[in-house]
């Protein structure tokens, strides 16, 4: 079987490749990037929102390079190197950024602790039975009913408790936060269980309908997200079952996403 990289795009395209073209330079913050990943897109959104500067690097993490290992030994993207020290997982990162950079504005943490747990609570949600359900949705195949239709209701619980935590328009209220960082790159791919697996916004509910579409027009989203048709051959492999992500492994033993 051909490994994943073999038919890849091999960079960002669309407003992401102009993002990338503006990040070139060396700088503190070195982001070894793969254009295609929403966990990676996470931190693409918090650097862009924050206008960090930072010097963006295109890695296949399919391939396994030994200079990558050395930065992430997990073999995943997002990575930083931040002044010679490496930093990797998505949530992690965006913690670290917020830490690292606290003159940067918008702050994307509320002040208020409360408010700031209140965030990590629904971060956890997202991460434990969010986007586990959405992938279990997409690799569930046709011929398995029962198993999709599982997978499907499953993402819809979990998005409509999300669904009824959401201020408005943003998770919570105007300001644009963590939460709505974490869950953007999900609400930029759902065309594909809605293309093939019967998923639909509406029915999670109307408020999610909205938050969808204010989170999706969002410029820093935007200005990340590349082109649908390149991502095409990688989702084919999760719809047809034959990922070898380390994520898709984990999903079919059953096993929490790494
Ligand atoms: N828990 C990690 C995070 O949140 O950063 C997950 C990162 C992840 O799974 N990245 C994927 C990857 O690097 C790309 S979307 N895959 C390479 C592989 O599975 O071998």
């Amino acid at each position: 079987m051909a490994p994943p990289d073999a038919t890849l795009h091999t960079v960002a395209t669309g407003r992401a490749a102009e993002t990338v073209a503006q990040h070139q330079n060396p700088q503190d913050l070195t982001f070894y990037s793969a254009w295609f990943c929403p966990f990676n897109h996470r931190v693409w959104i918090a650097l862009e929102e924050k206008g960090i500067p930072y010097q963006y690097k295109e890695v296949n993490p399919y391939k396994k390079e030994e200079y990558f290992l050395q930065i992430n030994p997990r073999g995943l993207v997002p990575a930083v190197k931040y002044r010679g020290k490496a930093i990797y997982e998505s949530l992690v990162l965006l913690e670290f950024i917020e830490d690292a950079y606290p003159s940067h504005k918008p702050n994307l943490l509320p002040s208020d602790p409360s408010d700031r747990a209140h965030q990590r609570i629904w971060i956890d949600h997202i991460a434990k039975a969010v986007v586990p359900a959405s992938m279990r949705l997409t690799m569930a195949q046709p011929n398995e009913q029962e198993k999709l239709e599982t997978a499907r209701n499953e993402l819809y619980e979990a998005l409509r408790k999300l669904q009824n935590e959401i201020k408005g328009p943003y998770f919570a209220g105007e300001q644009f936060t963590l939460v709505d960082v974490v869950i953007a790159p999900w609400i930029l791919r759902d065309y594909v269980s809605a293309e093939h697996r019967g998923f639909k916004r509406e029915d999670v509910g109307e408020g999610w309908v909205k938050y969808a579409k204010a989170i999706e027009t969002r410029d820093s989203v935007c200005r990340t997200m590349s082109e649908r048709d390149k991502a095409k051959v990688i989702y084919d492999r999760y719809l047809r079952g034959d990922a070898h992500s380390e994520a898709a492994k984990a999903v079919k033993a059953g096993r929490p996403i790494p």
